[in-house]
C-alpha cells in the first residue's frame, strides 16, 4: 500500500489527475491513497498566512517556515513518513530507476512550493529527498507531485493488468518502446508492417527488439552510453 499525503498552496490543481482511469483504480482497489491537504490551514492569522518576503531583499515570496513546519509536523502525528519530499527545480531529477524505488515505499508526503520556494530551514531540518522532474520551471510544484504520483501509482503491483504491464514500458530496460500498430491493416495506403500480420512469435519479438534498439540508438543515445 502506498500512501502519499500532499501538501499544497494550490490545492485545487490535483483535484482532477488521480480521480480517472488507472490511478482512480489503484485507489479503489485499496493500492494506494493519496489525501491533498491546503497549507493555509496551518497558516497563522486571520488571513491564514503562508507566505512572505524573503530577507536581504528581492522580488518574490517565500514559504514561511512556521506554516510549514506545523502542517509536517501535525501530518507526521498520523503517519510515519519514509521520505519527506520537496518537489523543487534543483532537486534531483526524477527518473525511472527513482520511481522505481520509491513506488516501494510505503508513506510519502510530498511538499509543493510556490513562488521563490520554501524557507531553508524546513529543507535542512524536516526534507528528506529532494526532487525535480525536468530542467525547465513550473510555476509550483503541485504538478510535478502530479507526475510523480502518477509515475509512481502505475508501477504498484496489481495497479497494472496484463494489458498495460508496466514490464514493457519505455525505460524500464533503459530502451524506448518499439512502434505499435492496430486496425485497420492499411490506411490510406500506409501498411502494418507485414512482421505483426504473419502470427510468427519469434520473428515478431526479434523486429520489436531491433526497433526498439535502432529508436534508441537514434533518439535518446544517452541510454544506452550508461
Ligand atoms: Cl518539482 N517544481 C517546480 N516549480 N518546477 C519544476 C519542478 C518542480 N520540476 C521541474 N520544474
Amino acid at each position: 500500500m502506498l500512501r502519499c499525503d500532499i501538501l499544497a498552496v494550490i490545492p485545487e490543481l490535483l483535484e482532477g489527475p488521480f480521480q480517472h482511469s488507472i490511478l482512480k483504480r489503484a485507489q479503489q482497489k485499496g493500492l494506494m491513497e493519496v489525501h491533498v491537504h491546503d497549507l493555509r490551514d496551518w497558516g497563522q492569522g486571520k488571513h491564514r498566512q503562508i507566505d512572505d518576503y524573503q530577507y536581504g531583499g528581492g522580488a518574490g515570496m517565500v514559504l514561511m517556515v512556521e506554516p510549514l513546519w506545523r502542517a509536517i509536523t501535525d501530518l507526521q502525528q498520523k503517519t510515519t513518513y519514509d521520505e519527506i519530499i520537496y518537489l523543487t527545480p534543483d532537486g534531483k531529477t526524477l527518473n525511472q530507476s527513482m520511481a522505481n524505488a520509491l513506488s516501494l515505499r510505503g508513506n510519502l508526503l510530498l511538499v509543493c512550493g510556490h513562488y521563490k520556494g520554501i524557507d531553508e530551514r524546513i529543507r535542512e531540518h524536516l526534507i528528506t529527498m529532494e526532487i525535480s522532474i525536468g530542467d525547465y520551471v513550473l510555476s509550483g510544484g503541485e504538478l510535478a507531485a502530479a507526475v510523480l504520483v502518477d509515475a509512481l501509482g502505475r508501477l504498484i503491483p496489481g495497479v497494472l493488468n496484463n494489458e498495460t504491464s508496466a514490464l514493457e514500458d519505455s525505460f524500464q530496460d533503459d530502451l524506448l518502446s518499439h512502434p505499435v500498430y492496430t486496425r485497420p491493416e492499411e490506411f490510406n495506403g500506409w501498411e502494418v508492417p507485414a512482421v505483426l500480420m504473419s502470427g510468427h512469435e519469434r520473428k515478431i519479438r526479434e523486429w520489436r527488439e531491433d526497433q526498439a534498439l535502432a529508436r534508441t540508438q537514434a533518439r535518446r543515445p544517452d541510454l544506452l552510453s550508461s
